[in-house]
């Protein structure tokens, strides 16, 4: 079976990010052949540093990729098309979907979003007005009506292993692993998060607290809280309980050991709130902005399935936080964290149970199978 993948990137990583993961995990676990058509090859660089911004055509990990540029080539349609986020496919390509003898599986594959109408319109079919094609709208989520969550095989395993001996994360990162009663916190938001009041927080902290920050657009931000105009990777900078230790932008691979390994991990947009979830740590996510804020509808969604089993003391404190922290108010790291056993506990619990639901690349896998 041949797949596309059409991957406009609106902004960010988040795009190619989800699209990327999809893709690997077709290869790997389905032996199917996956060709990625992405209009943005530098931030595809960024999650992939193997990427080449300047070439047309280029294969990784048995994946082709394509730069996706107008005009449009004449190109053999696949057998299973993928329209990542409603990206839409180009004119020339739609009429060779039509032209096929047996046209694709045409998938919009849709933003995540815990709330409750996902689930009556996963799986659902939309005729094309005029060419005989059937688009099927597919919905991640976080229940089994839904699509599911990107999951690769043996991920658990492989986080228990790593969460067992993070020393060569550490290592290979430069800088040394956490001395006893440090807390480890990864820090990934937009530059819209009140980090200031954050850092400050941190900074008077009873305890140690080790910050790890991406290099990237929130590090300019974070740079103003420690008096520099910019902050590169490698850089560390100590106020009282706090070092802020910035580090390299790194591969997704490697993101995930970085997530695995810390003690709280703070995220963004989608994937890698996702792959938060998968840490099995307690999060704190910044969705993505909307206007007339949408999002906070969304947030408050999945804080609620979040919470479910969640003492009400803890669900509260996490609502709150959540709350600031994507309103750019002043977060109450502490009131947050005096929690932090029932929140660990709770991310394991969360992990497994959504760990026993179909993955999403399957699910998929399976639908598509289903209507060809
Ligand atoms: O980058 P994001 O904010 O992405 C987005 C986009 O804004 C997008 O337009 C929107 O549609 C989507 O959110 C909802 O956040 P996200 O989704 O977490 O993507 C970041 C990607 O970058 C993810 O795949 C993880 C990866 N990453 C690395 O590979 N290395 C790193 O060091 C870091 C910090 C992230």
């Amino acid at each position: 079976m041949r797949w596309d993948i059409f991957c406009h990137v609106v902004d960010n990583y988040g795009d190619i990010g989800v699209c990327w993961r999809l893709a690997r995990q077709l290869v790997m676990e389905f032996a199917v052949s996956v060709r990625i058509l992405i209009d943005n090859l530098d931030s595809m660089q960024r999650i992939c540093p193997e990427t080449n911004p300047d070439l047309a055509v280029q294969h990784i990990l048995g994946i082709e990729i394509l730069h996706w540029v107008m005009p449009f080539p004449d190109l053999v349609p696949a057998d299973v098309v993928i329209e990542a986020f409603g990206c839409e496919l180009p004119t020339r390509y739609v009429t060779a979907m039509a032209a096929e003898k047996t046209g694709p599986v045409w998938i919009n594959l849709e933003y995540l979003s815990a709330e409750p109408w996902v689930e009556s319109c996963h799986g659902l079919a939309s005729p094309h007005p005029g060419l005989p094609l059937i688009k099927y709208f597919f919905f991640p989520g976080f229940t089994a009506e839904t699509g599911g969550l990107i999951r690769e095989a043996g991920l658990f395993s492989r986080r228990d292993a790593l969460q067992t001996n993070s020393a060569g994360l550490w290592q290979e990162l430069g800088i040394p692993g956490p001395i006893p009663g440090e807390t480890t916190i990864s820090l990934f938001c937009y530059s819209s998060a009140p980090t200031r009041n954050l850092l400050d927080a941190w900074a008077n902290s009873a305890s140690p607290i080790r910050c790890l920050l991406p290099e990237g657009a929130v590090s300019q931000q974070v740079a103003g809280w420690a008096g520099k105009s910019y902050l590169a990777a490698g850089e560390c900078i100590q106020r009282r309980s706090l070092i802020l230790q910035v580090i390299p932008f790194l591969s997704q691979e490697n993101y995930d050991h970085l997530l695995w390994a810390c003690d709280c991990n703070f995220v963004r947009g989608e994937d890698s709130f996702v792959r938060a979830q998968w840490a099995a740590r307690p999060i704190i996510w910044q969705i993505y902005p909307q206007q007339e804020n949408i999002h906070l509808t969304k947030l408050n969604a999945f804080l609620d399935l979040y919470c479910q089993n969640l003492i009400k003391e803890a669900a509260d404190a996490l609502h709150a936080f959540h709350r600031s922290w994507n309103r750019n108010e002043n977060p109450d790291w502490d009131a947050f964290w005096t929690h932090q056993k029932i929140l660990q506990s709770h991310a394991i619990s969360w992990a497994d149970q959504l760990g026993k639901m179909p993955d999403l690349t399957s699910s998929l896998v399976d639908f598509c199978r289903n209507r060809q």
